[in-house]
């Protein structure tokens, strides 16, 4: 029992405000949650409507979770993407600010019209067409958050090519496996990245990863920065100078509602990334439906999502959903604290911003820094406040809605993954009660369900693994070039649901608490991470024998990443060489990789098979020495007793 005296309340209705003039209240969620779930087709059917079809659907849904498993949605209509994000608003919208840029440096914004958007996506598309790109090929894009990077995605949509965005943060090494596994024959990217004042040499990343990518012919690069790049002729062409050459006229490609739309590469508990694949039709019925419900969004506000669009939030929360929807999007090139901490509050006043959607790292982040940064600035135009990427403690939660929020501002914590297109379990502003640290209910159309280890459906206020029983539109749809290990990943641990590799608490009203990866994935500042990438990165390090990596608490970034390695025989531990391995891991991976400890493992706890038991390393990690569990499956329980002893030794 909790004995100190406690006056925060521990749910939230949505304020009168927001309920009354919202898309949806309780009522309206009820019915229309009810309504999906017992007749999806009709459902489906009616709200597939919300998007522009060139040929209208006829059929609906054709889900299979068993056997060769098989996910169509609207599967005889055509569309096309970036007609329904731009064109589809050219007659009422084509003056309307369709993206607002925000440069790194405070001195540096601009606005984008729809008409401008247009402009300049028909001409990327000529371009790219006058290169040789053509429908089904994938187009790679390696860009800083500038609008060209929005230009790049919807231009590829408009020609059917499909892209793979990869991160800007991501090594030359990530690069590089990333165009190889698509086989890409075009990069785009920029001289240099700037973020937090400093510069990213994007160019000169892609420029080594090229080096081993033999089938890109081409690379188109934006002028960011103008700092000096190296240059290949017949290769490198300046994105401004390419765009002037072509006309500003392109069609939009009739795409089948499955056609793919785009790939995206990532972590799961074994081996490489894997190229998530999403497509046309649903995908885009799916991102727009959630943007405009999940975060109450009325015609006219602007909103803002503070994701990077190298991840899935970026696609579907800054470009796909918000242009489909006639939003206005901010798109932010900086960092949360530069030039202060103040930066974030600032460029809601300076921008009118309605609508916030942020990652829980980051509020933890500014949180540390207290109430004055954000106190100074007004905020009066926030209305909806969002979260997304890991579990928001509700420390955080209350720290976003009281100092963020002014008390005023429902929040919306999203659960969704790359896999699942769009938000998949979350309030609705004007319909749901939070609860702090809850994503709380389902979406229209999502049915999750708790099953325990062995598959068993499990009923009521619960706890276990989180699947989903049946599919939704923005579910992706294969891994690129291995459906086999899209079953086997997704479908194979519990037979005939999707598994997201989370596990959740269900509470008495109904609500989800995820509690975090039950697998070899972890979540470090919201970016999303095998563990069996970094320890094969460790490895290639020619002194490392061998490496085990698990996730361990983290008061800012949710988890940090923990590494204990095995050096071979002959080579000794030194603070040095503990450097050493930290750049390495930077230099293979990116440095969303560093590790934040590394501890010398004389050996690691092994089952009698060689299986590395990752559950005693997880607790040794978190410093939980008393419960490390059953440890008589050990090959050598001394093992453990050692690393103990270091760990301690370490603090
Ligand atoms: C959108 C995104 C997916 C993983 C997911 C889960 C974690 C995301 C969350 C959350 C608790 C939330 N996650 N949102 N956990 N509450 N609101 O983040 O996609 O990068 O693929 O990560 O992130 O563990 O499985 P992705």
């Amino acid at each position: 029992m909790n004995t100190t005296p406690n006056t925060t309340p521990s749910t939230f209705p949505p304020p009168e405000a927001v309920a009354k003039s919202a898309w949806v209240d309780a009522e309206g969620y009820a019915r229309m949650y009810e309504q999906s779930v017992k007749d999806p087709e009709a459902f489906w059917g009616e709200h597939g409507k919300r998007i522009d079809w060139m040929r209208p659907y006829t059929k609906i849904k054709d889900v299979s979770f068993t056997g060769d498993v098989h996910i169509r949605w609207f599967f005889d209509g055509t569309l096309n993407v970036s007609a329904n994000c731009i064109d589809r608003h050219l007659a009422d919208k084509a003056d309307q600010t369709a993206i607002i840029w925000e440069g790194d440096n405070p001195a540096e914004s601009k606005h984008i019209t729809y008409r401008e958007l247009h402009e300049q996506v028909c001409r990327l598309a000529n371009v790219l067409k006058a290169k040789g790109v053509k429908k089904g090929d994938r187009v790679t894009i390696y860009l800083p958050m500038i609008p060209e990077a929005a230009y790049a995605m919807l231009a590829c949509a408009r020609i059917g090519a499909m892209h793979s965005i990869v991160f800007g943060g991501f090594s030359p090494d990530s690069l590089r496996d990333r165009l190889v596994d698509c086989d890409s024959h075009l990069l785009i990217t920029a001289d240099e990245g700037l973020r937090g004042g400093r510069k990213v040499p994007l160019k000169k990343n892609a420029d080594e990863a090229l080096k081993e990518s033999p089938n890109v012919k081409t690379q188109i690069v934006v002028r960011r920065t103008g700092g000096e790049v190296a240059w290949t002729e017949g290769r490198d062409f300046w994105y401004d100078e390419e765009i002037a050459k072509v006309s500003a006229d392109c069609p939009p490609e009739e795409m089948s509602a499955e056609d793919p739309l785009f790939i995206l590469y990532t972590s799961g508990s074994t081996g490489k990334p894997k190229g998530v694949l999403h497509t046309t039709g649903g995908y885009l019925v799916y991102a727009s439906m959630t943007h405009q419900y999940v975060f109450d969004y009325k015609p006219g506000e602007v909103y803002w999502c503070t994701a990077d669009v190298g991840w899935v939030t970026g696609h579907s929360y800054i470009v796909y959903g918000p242009l489909a929807n006639g939003a206005t999007t901010l798109m932010f090139e900086g960092i949360p604290n530069y030039p202060s901490v103040s930066r974030f509050w600032e460029v809601i006043d300076k921008h009118n911003v309605s609508i916030f959607y942020t990652a829980p790292t980051a509020i933890r982040a500014l949180m540390r820094e207290g109430e004055a940064p954000v106190k100074k600035t007004s905020r009066k135009s926030l209305r909806i406040l969002g979260s997304v990427g890991e579990p928001i403690n509700p420390e955080a939660w209350l720290w976003y809605h009281k100092v963020v929020g002014d008390e005023r501002c429902p929040i919306v914590d999203t659960f969704w993954q790359t896999e699942t297109g769009g938000i998949l379990i979350s309030p609705l502003p004007g319909a749901t009660t939070a609860k702090p640290g809850s994503a709380t209910l389902p979406f229209f159309g999502v049915q999750p369900v708790v099953v325990d280890n062995d598959g068993k459906l499990l009923e009521g206020e619960t706890e276990g693994n989180l699947c989903m029983a049946d599919s939704w539109p923005g579910q992706m749809r294969t891994v690129f070039g291995d459906h086999a290990r899209f079953v086997q990943t997704y479908f194979s641990t519990f037979e005939g649901k999707y598994f997201t590799g989370d596990g959740c608490r269900r509470d008495a009203d109904g609500y989800y608490w995820i509690t975090g990866r039950v697998d070899d994935v972890i979540n470090v500042s919201g970016h999303r991470m095998g563990t069996a990438e970094i320890e094969s990165a460790l490895v290639a390090h020619p002194k490392v024998a061998e490496a085990a990596v698990v996730g361990y608490p983290h008061d800012l970034k949710g988890q940090g990443i923990y590494a204990y390695v095995t050096l071979n025989a002959g080579e000794h531990p030194s603070d040095e060489l503990r450097k050493e391995l930290v750049t390495w891991v930077r230099k293979e991976i990116g440095p969303i990789a560093t590790p934040d400890l590394i501890q010398w493992a004389p050996g690691l706890p092994k089952t009698r098979s060689g299986k590395i038991m990752r559950r005693i390393l997880r607790k040794i990690a978190a410093n939980e020495h008393e419960a490390l569990g059953d440890t008589s499956t050990l090959a050598d329980p001394n093992v453990v007793t050692e690393l103990v002893d270091n760990r301690m030794n370490h603090g």
